[in-house]
């Protein structure tokens, strides 16, 4: 008469025969670091709810990340524990993995509504921060241990179920993850598709003052602020404070990328408004010419700081440079006089303190490194 082995030990032996082979499951790692820097890098673009998949697959992956670490930390454990094998790649395995850890355990503390903040530095941010060292480390480090992957390391179709239910499971684990929140009522249950937490109340000290990296301007005088509204119109124009305060309202949602949202109704001049007020956008050439190179479709606002962003111009006619947030008129610190309002796009691209209005015919690509590096000096 056979003893059946207990549940536990048959769980363990399907996990083992789930497991691929130990250069699939580096090759595995780095390509989902890889994919997980990217898909949040990517989700910092996006506010509008249709891209909530790249949000949900960041979960998974990083779900899937924890199960690819579990089986390769249980392979290489006695490198690390046992001191007679460390070598100098070593000092680099444990940072990378100490960045990995890093950036889960902010994760998983984020989605469960843990609220740290350190200024205006939140846990989300300090996880953008891990997720971006990982990159370089994680590079490094397979370089040190570089191996061509093999036909054998990688047979087509149970590796693209192997994918396919870790993926699921990281999907299903954030499903459940839901629940949990919602049942406990935590902070981590009323966060929106990007992941941001609300932020209640109305007017200026409702919501954290948020500037990327460095711009930090002194405040500008009302009597001496000109708005400048130029490129492709027909008449440029100069704008005082009081002409901007149009009193035409929208109620918009603000989603800063370090992880909060506030709803508020704000108001100002439509876009469109100051375009007209610029005697509309010069249209390039005839009717007929065909698209030229002079042909209006951007609109870039600018920083007195030099920060910058640029929206398709028929978006931006229903965009609103506000003056007044709540019924309160702007203070210093959201950008007073006057800052963007552009619904459905992420924090960073509200521009504050704006000072000129360009119809433009051409992209803006140094928009990207200026967000970046504005204020810095
Ligand atoms: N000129 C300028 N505008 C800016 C920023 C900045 O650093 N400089 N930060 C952006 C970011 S990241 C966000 S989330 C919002 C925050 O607006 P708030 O400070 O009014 O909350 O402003 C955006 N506009
Ligand atoms: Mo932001």
């Amino acid at each position: 008469m056979g003893t059946r082995p207990a549940l536990g030990d048959r769980l363990r032996a399907a996990l083992d025969r789930f497991e691929p082979p130990p250069r699939a499951v580096d090759w595995s790692l780095f390509a989902f670091v890889v994919a997980e820097a990217a898909t949040g890098l990517v989700s910092f673009t996006v506010g509008v709810p249709e891209g909530w998949p790249l949000f949900w697959l960041h979960r998974a992956l990083g779900v899937g990340i924890v199960t690819l670490l579990a089986w390769k930390l249980a392979r290489v454990r006695r490198q690390l524990t046992d001191p007679g094998r460390w070598r100098r790649s070593t000092a680099l395995s444990v940072l990378t993995l100490l960045a990995a850890l890093g950036a889960l355990a902010t994760g998983i503390a984020w989605v469960f509504g843990l609220d740290v903040r350190i200024s205006y530095w939140t846990l989300l941010s300090v996880h953008v921060g891990f997720g971006l060292a990982l990159v370089p480390l994680v590079a490094a480090h397979a370089t040190t241990r570089f191996r061509l992957p093999r036909r054998v390391d990688f047979e087509r179709r149970r590796t693209a179920l192997r994918y396919t239910v870790l993926l699921a499971a990281g999907g299903a684990a954030y499903r459940l993850q839901q629940g949990v929140n919602d049942a406990l009522d935590t902070a981590g249950a009323d966060r929106r598709f990007t992941g941001s937490q609300p932020r209640g109340g109305e007017g200026n000290a409702a919501f954290p003052i948020t500037s990327w990296v460095a711009d930090d301007p002194d405040p500008i005088d009302r009597d001496d602020y000109r708005l400048r509204v130029g490129g492709l119109v027909r008449d440029p124009v100069e704008l005082t404070a009081a002409e901007l305060a149009a009193g035409h309202e929208t109620e918009a949602l603000l989603d800063c990328t370090s992880g909060w949202y506030t709803v508020q109704e704000w108001g100002g001049i439509r876009v469109g408004d100051l375009l007209d007020a610029a005697g509309g956008v010069e249209s390039g050439a005839g009717i007929d010419a065909g698209p030229t190179d002079r042909d209006p479709a951007y609109v870039r606002f600018t920083s007195v700081t030099g920060y910058r962003w640029s929206l398709p111009i028929d978006e931006a006619r229903d965009a609103l440079l506000a003056t007044h947030v709540g019924g309160e008129r702007l203070s210093h610190g959201h950008g007073a006089p006057a800052r963007l309002v552009a619904p459905d796009r992420r924090g960073f691209q509200w521009v504050k303190w704006v000072t000129r209005v360009e119809v433009r015919s051409e992209y803006d690509l140094g928009q990207w490194v200026v967000t970046l590096v504005s204020g810095v000096e």
